[in-house]
């Protein structure tokens, strides 16, 4: 195995085409700074393999998934489009590794986040919101991972999909939020989970987008993180998330 940072992110995109995980870079290999700039590497692969960015997902928001994966650090990922599932679509599963999944809420941007000049402004780049899932999938192996490793892997990134957009969203800084497998509760949780407040989110990823030096189309989707613990995805069946007066959204897993 080699130990050089340019290579992890040519390893983690064979990983992940290829289904097979790998073993976590060596200790102290990686700084945050570097981990961000594989990421980077490993974004621009998957745009030479015809992708295109569709926005970003923030991570380790709420203390549940921090206790969940021992990481306590907030963190940015990148989406694309080849990740997305229509709500009511379908995720074959044998395309993961080890994939779970955990309910989130989402927010439509309407500006690029590197151009709001200040927090103040932050819900001017604000258009929607919707409840949202997202299938996480750790290339390495057995799930586990440092806060460099985790954002090498584009923080897990690995398939999302959206529920309807409401443009004048209810207040949303404590909702009730279910993630159900086949009907079934399996995590319950509440929008407050989420920083305190989802809201904050947008202003964790607005800093983390401008000290990391991402950007993003309007158009753009902004993921807030998981309210709970994330579920093993089932090898078939029916997730669904439901956000409380926000709505559902549900894919079937194939
Ligand atoms: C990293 C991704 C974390 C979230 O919502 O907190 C994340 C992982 O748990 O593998 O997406
Ligand atoms: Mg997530």
């Amino acid at each position: 195995m080699s130990s050089e940072p340019s290579q992890l992110a040519v390893r983690l995109h064979t990983a992940r085409l290829a289904r097979s995980p790998v073993e976590q870079p060596p200790a102290g290999l990686l700084d945050v700074a570097g981990a961000y700039a594989v990421q980077a590497q490993g974004i621009a692969l998957r745009i030479s393999d015809g992708e295109r960015p569709t926005g970003f997902k923030m991570g380790f928001t709420s203390r549940a998934k921090m206790a969940q994966m021992g990481v306590h650090e907030m963190i940015v990922g990148l989406l694309t489009d080849a990740m997305q599932v229509a709500d009511g679509g379908s995720l074959e599963r044998v395309r993961g590794i080890h994939p779970r999944v955990e309910p989130e809420i989402a927010f439509l941007l309407k500006r690029d986040l590197a151009e709001i000049p200040h927090a103040g402004l932050l819900s001017s780049a604000v258009e929607a919101a919707a409840p949202a899932l997202e299938v996480i999938d750790s290339r390495y192996a057995g799930f586990r991972f440092s806060l460099p490793d985790v954002i090498a892997d584009n923080t897990s990134a690995f398939s999302y999909a959206i529920g309807a957009w409401q443009s004048a969203p209810p207040g949303i800084e404590n909702l009730g939020i279910a993630l159900r497998l086949d009907g079934r509760d399996r995590q319950l949780g509440s929008s407050a989970a989420i920083l305190g407040n989802p809201w904050r989110a947008l202003e964790a990823a607005w800093q983390l987008a401008r000290r990391h030096g991402l950007r993003n189309a309007p158009g753009s989707v902004l993921m807030a993180g998981a309210a709970t613990a994330a579920e093993p995805l089932p090898t078939r069946g029916l997730v669904e998330a439901e956000v409380q007066g926000l709505g559902r959204v549900a894919i079937h897993i194939v």
